[in-house]
């Protein structure tokens, strides 16, 4: 493996070069970070991996695997990253039980593989959560489904795959040895990120993907320091060409924010919602109810309808602020309060 990557290897691509002044261009270098510590970043240029110190006024929290940076290689400190490049796509996700905060994922990936095996494992409503996710991300999704090589019929599951979403692609494939189904997405240039519950294969096909053998086991994430490999930890080159990102934050992803990749998962329902006769329409006994009609009419499938409801509720749930969570409690209080005594007015306590 060489130690050198061409720019066009790593994923760059015109619309990050538009961002460039002529100055810029003249003298920074631009490059993909591969992993991002509290006081340093390591990057991927064309000239090799480097170690940078973090942009001035920037925390490294606000920097994600996967993105673009112009780094300055001619400062006596050794090379600083200078600045961001907008990214195409960002993973990321809310921290937990902090309100607002964002906390990055993963950068300009290309595609998400979205990883579910052909046995009990699969699941409508999960998939369509990660489509959303995807979709709101603006990745493309792809659906894996491993386990194909165990009988009995692995030609139902792709059919039941297909069912979901008719724009996506499935690809059904035995994880240990994928061959050359992933290769339209698994090339030089592209970037993909893989996304499915424990134990489905995302370890076994990572390792196919990328000739590496990685520890089925957790990664310690703080013990890094002075550690180099080549192309970083949390970027990794696939064989074929092109890159897999795997953060640890990539399996504890969920949805929040995800209202317009939702709306996209469901554009059916969406489109139907838009018809009925109150802009605030449930969709459950309204009259004037477009969707409803169209469930009476057998075009939609109320399961369907049950699952784009309860992931709308969660996405609006894990979206809301602190403040909102909070305003949100006190207002079930009250309700609850106002139950309570109206059921004890009725049993004249
Ligand atoms: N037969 C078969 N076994 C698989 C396949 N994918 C994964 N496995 C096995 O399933 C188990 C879990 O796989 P792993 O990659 O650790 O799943 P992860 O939790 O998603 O990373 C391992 O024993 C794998 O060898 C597949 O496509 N076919
Ligand atoms: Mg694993």
């Amino acid at each position: 493996m060489t130690d050198t990557f061409p720019l066009a290897d790593l994923g760059w691509a015109p619309d990050f070069l538009r961002q460039l002044t002529l100055d810029e261009i003249a003298t920074l270098t631009p490059c993909r970070i591969s992993a991002v510590h509290r006081n340093r970043i390591e990057a991927l240029c064309p000239t090799g991996p480097l170690s940078l110190l973090p942009p001035a006024g920037l925390s490294t929290a606000e920097i994600a695997v996967g993105d673009w940076g112009l780094c300055d290689c001619g400062l006596s400190d050794g090379p600083r990253l200078l600045r961001l490049l907008t990214r195409r796509s960002t993973l990321a996700r809310r921290a937990a039980g902090t309100g607002a905060d964002r906390q990055l994922i993963a950068a300009n990936v290309d595609t998400l593989f979205i990883v579910t095996s052909c046995n009990a494992d699969f699941n409508p409503a999960r998939i369509e959560r990660y489509l959303a996710l995807a979709r709101a991300a603006a990745v493309a999704p792809v659906l894996v489904l491993t386990k194909a090589d165990i009988p009995p019929d692995p030609a139902a599951w792709q059919d039941r795959a297909a069912a979901i979403d008719r724009r996506v692609p499935v690809v059904p494939l035995d994880a240990r040895a994928p061959g050359d189904s992933l290769s339209d997405w698994c090339r030089p240039g592209q970037t993909v990120a893989l996304l499915g519950s424990s134990g489905v294969g995302k370890t076994t096909l990572a390792n196919a993907l990328t000739g590496e053998v990685q520890a089925t086991a957790a990664i310690r994430e703080d013990d890094a320091k002075g550690r180099h490999t080549t192309t970083g930890r949390h970027l990794h080159r696939l064989a074929q060409g092109g890159w897999l990102i795997d953060t640890p934050g990539m399996r504890e992803l969920r949805l929040s924010d995800a209202g317009a990749g939702i709306a996209a998962t469901f554009d059916d329902l969406d489109a139907l919602a838009g018809a009925c006769r109150f802009a605030d329409c449930n969709h459950q006994t309204e009259p004037g109810c477009a969707v409803q009609a169209a469930i009476g009419a057998g075009t939609v499938d109320p399961a369907r309808l049950a699952r784009w409801q309860k992931l709308r509720r969660e996405d609006r749930i894990n979206s809301e602020t602190l403040a909102e969570a909070h305003a949100r409690d006190r207002a079930f209080g009250k309700r609850t309060r106002a139950a309570l005594r109206d059921k004890s007015r009725l049993r004249g306590t």
